[in-house]
């Protein structure tokens, strides 16, 4: 009877283990770089790519816009005429699994005054690579530094905050909290260190193009998936001995 119990708390933990649930938690601590980054004298940091992966600029799920944002600055935007062909860069700085239906979460560059939102990145397309011992992406005093890595692109499916699927990222609202952000879905988990956003227009600036905030997702197991999978492995140990003394 108790070898027929542990035997079903066994398979019952298999099967567990073989449809596992999943919860998307935020990565922290990313570094960020860009194609290039526009650099005044006297606040040269102020577009620095590192404000959209740092939290600067957000206030719980809000961000910002420029206007109130503090001078050292809370958003990316390119260098003059840096707009088609160019890319922004996030580095995890290991490999993650990736989320599948909730990888990324995009604020658009977000500013008060319509012709400076218009900056915000409109036709995106993305690529991910693995950790092959590259250094970590990085951007200061002006200088933007990449590490050459194997790129692989991905589709993704682009969501606006109520659920619309769209074809490119969401300008932003220009408000000072600013909560809309566009999900982006890979459709598939992918082990990824490094993300490459290229970018292809903004929303009619003709000047930069930018991004407030991205937040990246990766998996973890369901904390009551791991207990059965350990219970069932409990179980079966206990079986184990039982099976060799009858041989
Ligand atoms: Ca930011």
């Amino acid at each position: 009877m108790k070898r027929t119990i542990l035997m079903l708390i066994s398979t019952l933990a298999a099967v567990a283990l073989v449809v596992p649930g999943a919860q998307a938690e935020l990565i922290t601590d990313l570094s960020a770089s860009a194609s290039s980054y526009y650099v005044v004298s006297g606040n040269i940091e102020r577009q620095n790519p590192i404000h959209v992966v740092n939290g600067d600029g957000m206030a719980s799920s809000a961000h910002n816009n420029d206007q109130a944002s503090p001078a050292s600055g809370s958003m990316w935007h390119s260098d003059k005429f840096d707009i088609v062909g160019s890319a922004f860069y996030i580095d995890f700085k290991q490999d993650y699994l990736l989320d599948a239906t909730t990888t990324l979460k995009i604020w658009n560059y977000n500013h008060a005054e319509s012709l400076l939102m218009s900056r915000g990145a409109q036709a995106v397309e993305f690529s991910y690579a693995a950790d092959d011992g590259g250094a970590v992406i990085s951007a200061s005093g002006g200088t933007t530094t990449v590490p050459s890595v194997s790129w692989t692109s991905i589709s993704a499916q682009i969501f606006q905050d109520d659920g619309t699927l769209v074809s490119v990222l969401t300008q932003a609202d220009g408000s000072a909290s600013y909560t809309a952000a566009d999900r982006v879905d890979f459709g598939t988990s992918v082990t990824a260190r490094y993300i490459q956003i290229a970018i292809s227009s903004n929303h009619g600036d003709s000047n930069f193009v930018g991004l407030s905030e991205v937040q990246a997702f990766y998996v973890i197991p369901e904390p009551s998936t791991i207990v059965l999978g350990g219970l069932g492995l409990v179980c079966l140990t206990l079986l184990r001995p039982r099976r060799q003394r009858r041989t």
